[in-house]
């Protein structure tokens, strides 16, 4: 039999364009695909999202197939199931004549560390193909942060709409005049606009049996597979992208920044998961938000407000990921040692906006931006929670959460333990942001107006409590020079109330 080249293909490269297949004629290749315990359970994701993976894969696989692409599939309860990548690709080579590996990069440390060594493990070549579905290469993001004090995403986002052309005029300047149209994405929700809903998808044989397997098999893992709701091919995905682009994008800019009870996704796209795992292509979604913008059917506040989230922050976030290292995990600027309180895993708490963000994360495993920014984020900021355990949360209960992108967003975006890498201020807030865009504090047992008592919205305490707290560290941040000077202004009997009100949640969370 004529020796192949082995093409694993990992559960976040489910598109039939991936780059370790271009190029090779599919009678020398055998694709590998593998349910593997150690990526289900490296850490303990929400049972929705390992179904979400596996099913895509199970679709993906015959998608492949169908394409003229020989797949051998190894499904989590096949016997000898060896439960990792670098095992499975062993077998694989046990039973077939091999000559040679070949396979997109991976999208963490973690995963690059084991293909970097199969090489010398299995004495094959192995050749690593760069991930053509992100607009920046690796040298993109070098050239552009080698000469800089400070990364910040604005002036890359510009790169970015130069590199690709979008939302720019014929002589180079921007549509409308100005990059950023941030400043029109915050209005709150109201209740009489009519939301759309994302498509819920009917689970089909493949997805029932992953539903059945999961809830065997990772019973113990957080979340719930009720709701499940997921596309779980790259067809369906592309349905709930032209429902988003008809009902939800016209919308989208002006409510990006909104928060509404019983509301998970308000004018959000819900397309991460896509995105993320290979179901849908990022730059072709911007070219259709794009083409709705210049038909006229969507406003420039809309169309570039979610252009930016995709070929800025998301783009950002990966190029900071990958320059900043694999020990950029374990920075803690602010060393905060708090522990995650339970209720991160039950919802169960008076606090009505986390119980909101955290109870839809567990059913959905979804939560807009603003949620997990705002809410959830600002939360465990303010009260010290330690940021590798507010880190392995997100990158568990989010069916959207890869390492490359949930690490810069959770470790330096939300709880600024980079010390300022990617945030030039922490994004800690008190109840007040909250009450203004939401209508959660009406439902809750808190008084967002008071800062003191117990009756008090914990937000309140906790942000002036973690400014003071961390004064050595954030005390120079001009940014935070009037926050720190309205502390000042206090008078001791109110700043003493405000902390000892502090203290009191703080000792009750750690009882809990
Ligand atoms: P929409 O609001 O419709 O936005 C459109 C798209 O823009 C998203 O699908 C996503 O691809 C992209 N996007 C928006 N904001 C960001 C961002 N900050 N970084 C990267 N991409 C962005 N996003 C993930 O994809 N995976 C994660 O694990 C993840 N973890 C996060 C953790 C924290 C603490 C925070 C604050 C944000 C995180 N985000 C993550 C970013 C963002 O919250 C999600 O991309 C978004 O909520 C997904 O929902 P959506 O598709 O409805 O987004
Ligand atoms: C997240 C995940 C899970 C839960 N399970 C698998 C799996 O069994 N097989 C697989 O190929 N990929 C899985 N993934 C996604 C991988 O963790 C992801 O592809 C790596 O993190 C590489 O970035
Ligand atoms: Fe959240 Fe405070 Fe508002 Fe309650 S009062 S919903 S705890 S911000």
């Amino acid at each position: 039999m004529a020796e192949k080249t082995l093409i694993p293909i990992l559960g976040d490269q489910l598109s039939v364009n991936i780059s370790s297949l271009a190029g090779q004629n599919p009678d020398e290749c055998l694709l590998l695909m593998m349910e593997v315990d150690e990526e289900a359970t490296y850490v303990r994701h929400h049972k929705a999202k390992i179904a979400y993976i596996f099913s895509a894969m199970r679709h993906h696989a015959k998608a492949l197939e169908e394409r003229g692409w020989a797949v051998e599939y190894v499904s989590l309860s096949d016997p000898g199931n060896s439960g990792s990548f670098s095992g499975e690709i062993a077998r694989a080579l046990e039973r077939h004549s091999i000559k040679n590996i070949r396979i997109t990069e991976a999208g963490e440390w973690r995963v690059m560390a084991m293909i970097e060594n199969w090489e010398d493990q299995f004495g094959l070549p192995v050749s690593i193909c760069p991930d053509q579905r992100f607009i920046a290469t690796h040298q993109d993001f070098t050239a552009w942060a080698e000469d800089k004090k400070q990364l910040r995403m604005e002036f890359f986002y510009r790169e970015m709409r130069r590199k690709t052309g979008l939302l720019l005029d014929q002589d180079g300047t921007p549509e409308g005049g100005k990059w950023n149209y941030d400043s029109a994405n915050r209005k709150p929700a109201k209740r009489d606009l009519s939301i759309p809903q994302p498509i819920r998808f009917r689970p089909d044989a493949i997805t029932a049996d992953v539903l059945a397997l999961v809830a065997e098999k990772f019973a113990d893992h957080p979340g719930s597979l009720d709701h499940f709701h997921f596309a779980v091919t790259h067809e369906e995905a592309m349905r709930q992208k032209r429902k988003f682009l008809d009902q939800a994008l016209p919308r989208f800019g002006d409510y990006q920044d909104a928060l509404l009870s019983g509301e998970p996704f308000l004018w959000h796209s819900v397309l991460s998961p896509y995105i993320n795992s290979g179901l849908l292509d990022p730059l072709e979604l911007c070219q259709d938000v794009e083409r709705r913008y210049h038909d006229g059917d969507v406003p420039l506040n809309a169309a570039e407000g979610f252009i930016r989230q995709i070929i800025g922050w998301r783009e950002y976030m990966r190029g900071i990921y990958w320059r900043e290292g694999p020990d950029y995990v374990d920075r803690n600027f602010l060393a905060a040692e708090r522990p995650l309180p339970e209720f991160f895993y039950s919802g169960d708490t008076d606090m009505h906006c986390m119980a909101e963000a955290i109870g839809q994360t567990l059913d959905l495993a979804y939560a807009h931006h603003i949620q997990r920014l705002m809410i959830t984020g600002n939360f465990a900021l303010i009260a010290g929670l330690q940021p590798q355990a507010v880190h392995r949360w997100y990158l568990e209960v989010y069916a959207d959460a890869y390492e490359w992108v949930e690490l810069p967003n959770t470790l330096g975006m939300s709880q600024f333990a980079d010390g300022g890498t990617i945030a030039s201020k922490p994004y800690a807030s008190s109840g007040n942001y909250i009450n203004k865009m939401s209508d959660y504090c009406q439902h809750c047992r808190y008084d967002v107006k008071q800062r003191s008592g117990e009756n008090a919205c914990p937000f309140n305490s906790l942000y002036w409590d973690f400014l003071v707290r961390n004064r050595d560290q954030l005390g120079n941040n001009h940014r935070l020079a009037m926050p720190y000077r309205t502390w000042e202004g206090m008078d001791s009997h109110t700043r003493d109330d405000i902390r000892t009100r502090a203290e009191n949640f703080l000792d009750q969370l750690q009882k809990n």
